[in-house]
């Protein structure tokens, strides 16, 4: 008897033993799983599948689309529209809340996603995925609006993300710590490989795109001067440095074996917060890293308590270690 635990058989435990979640938000994370397969399937074509290159579209952040952006965006909604257990879905390749049609039945849950971060490192072959954020539809028995995913991120009922790498591999909470599930491609299923993952309280790693360093905020200078001195200088210990430029990577490196990942504001557009988007990529990543013992703030306040104010919010974001996030702002952590 194999004594590899499916994802399937984790949701199950999850809703069975622990009582953490409904059936409906069982099925759900289940069909977003199986929608990250086929964009797992889309990516590892590449040329072979024709969808590299640009789409020759921008997308609402008036970013240029790659055609493996917008695969990845129509693989979701449809994998998701029909099942019943969505009210509505926000994507960062859609201006509005894609609200589920009318032939369809509704349920009481809103999905967000990223649907393939990282998409300048597409045609490099370097390793892209999808962020995924679950919220409950408030009580009431109105249409929902864009005003019903405004919500904390602390409000998450499941938060995850698929890293399209060497492996294809789904990292998941329901709110009982971070499970690791790696795509067994001959059995088509994730299977639990990890779960419990802790990230170490302190680190020698940092991610941060260097090339900005001359526009960030000053506790930011500090920070990474601080770090780049090594051993000689305040820290007593030598720093490594790790930029993929994919959020889910560098994440998911963090949850592997710690580390600190910044995103900060920075003065080149000094009326918006950050570069990322809090309600599908800060807070599910905030959410994990959390839950997996580290911490992750806005430079100012827990990224979970951000109460959001329009569906593409954009955040500064310092998340991982929780002693290096609190030595960068004074940041105490949740
Ligand atoms: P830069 C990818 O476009 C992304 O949103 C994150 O995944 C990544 O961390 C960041 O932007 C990279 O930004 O400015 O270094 O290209």
């Amino acid at each position: 008897m194999s004594n590899k635990i499916s994802l399937t058989r984790y949701l199950v435990e999850q809703q069975r033993v622990h009582g953490h979640i409904p059936s409906q938000l069982r099925l759900l994370i289940e069909v977003v799983a199986r929608a990250c397969k086929s964009v797992s399937q889309a990516v590892n074509k590449g040329a072979l599948g024709g969808v590299l290159g640009s789409a020759e579209t921008e997308n609402v952040q008036g970013e240029m689309q790659k055609k493996l952006d917008i695969i990845a965006n129509e693989v979701l909604i449809e994998a998701n529209e029909w099942g019943g257990h969505l009210a509505a879905m926000a994507s960062e390749e859609m201006e509005g809340i894609y609200v589920v049609p009318n032939r369809y039945p509704k349920g009481e849950y809103l999905l967000l996603f990223d649907p393939l971060d990282g998409s300048s490192n597409i045609d490099v072959n370097v390793s892209i995925g999808t962020i995924f954020s679950v919220l409950k539809m408030p009580e009431g028995d109105r249409g929902v609006d864009e005003g019903d995913f405004l919500q904390p991120g602390r409000q998450q009922v499941a938060a995850g993300y698929c890293v399209y790498g060497p492996q294809t591999t789904l990292v998941l909470t329901v709110g009982d710590g971070v499970a690791m599930f790696t795509l067994d491609r001959e059995q088509g299923s994730f299977v639990l490989t990890q779960e419990n993952v802790r990230i170490p309280e302190d680190t020698k790693e940092f991610a941060i795109n260097m090339s900005n360093m001359r526009h960030w905020d000053a506790p930011v200078r500090r920070y990474i001067d601080e770090c780049l001195q090594g051993k000689d200088g305040p820290r007593g210990k030598d720093f490594n440095m790790r930029w993929i430029a994919s959020m889910v990577a560098d994440v998911h490196r963090i949850l592997t074996r710690g580390g600190i990942f910044m995103y900060p504001w920075d003065k080149r557009e000094p009326d918006k917060p950050g570069k990322l988007r809090l309600m599908y990529e800060a807070n599910p990543m905030s959410w994990l890293v959390e839950q997996a013992g580290g911490a992750a703030t806005n430079g100012r306040q827990r990224i979970l308590d951000i109460q959001p104010r329009k569906l593409h919010e954009r955040v500064s974001v310092i998340l991982g270690s929780k002693n290096e996030v609190e030595r960068v702002t004074g940041y105490h952590g949740a």
